[in-house]
């Protein structure tokens, strides 16, 4: 089983980049962004009170984000690997993955962090506020989650460094350059 994570700030392209590499390696794309839209979309309970999160700009509690990633895990125990887009994003979620994926001794194989500069981050929400009828897509949001991910997410870097995991990705160029690139690494790992 090979699980991966990819990681970056709001805008990197990680969503763009996941559904390529879910296709092309068969795993299963597990986006906790997705998972929350969706279940605001249908106004469930879990949706109603990440929303009063997502939509200030802020992280969704651990508790609520680690429910709802291994309920997502177990619905797709078959999958021949996970491809975690969005998670983790505080060090808790980090180490709760680990836990669970020794418990399945399937650890996890790679960490792919994109590399993008901040002004062309914030080009990039704001192009895609155009169309995405995003509620966390609004200058004064897009600014706060770029606080939110250095403040809590950051350290992430450190902490999969010490595990000798995460492989570092510029994500400053085209889509499908961007895409060689992480294949090319995935293929060292895979
Ligand atoms: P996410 O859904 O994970 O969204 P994201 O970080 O904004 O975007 P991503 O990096 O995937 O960018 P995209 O491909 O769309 O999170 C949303 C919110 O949910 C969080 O703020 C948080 O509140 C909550 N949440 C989710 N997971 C959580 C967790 N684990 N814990 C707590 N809270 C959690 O790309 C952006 C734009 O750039 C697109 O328009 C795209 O077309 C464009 N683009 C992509 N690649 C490009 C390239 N190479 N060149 C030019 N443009 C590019």
């Amino acid at each position: 089983m090979f699980n991966m994570v990819i990681f970056g700030p709001p805008g990197a392209g990680k969503g763009t980049q996941s559904k390529n590499i879910s296709r092309k390696y068969g795993l299963f794309h597990l986006s906790t962004g997705d998972v929350f839209r969706e279940e605001m979309s249908n106004g469930s309970p879990v949706g109603l009170e990440a929303k009063k999160y997502i939509d200030r700009g802020m992280l969704v509690p651990d508790d609520l984000v680690v429910r709802v990633l291994c309920g997502n895990m177990r619905a797709h125990a078959e999958a021949g690997g996970y491809l975690f887009d969005g998670y983790p994003r505080t060090i808790p979620q980090a180490e709760m993955l680990d836990e669970s994926l020794q418990a399945m001794q399937a650890p996890l194989s790679l960490v792919i962090s994109m590399e993008v500069a901040q002004e062309e981050l914030i080009k990039r929400l704001r192009g895609r506020a155009m169309d995405s009828g995003r509620s966390d897509d609004t200058m004064e949001i897009i600014r706060k989650r770029q606080e939110v991910y250095r403040q809590q997410t950051l350290p992430l870097i450190a902490y999969y460094e010490r595990q000798g995991k995460i492989e570092h990705i510029n994500g400053m160029q085209p889509v499908s350059q961007v895409f060689q690139d992480i294949c090319r690494v995935i293929d060292r790992f895979h």
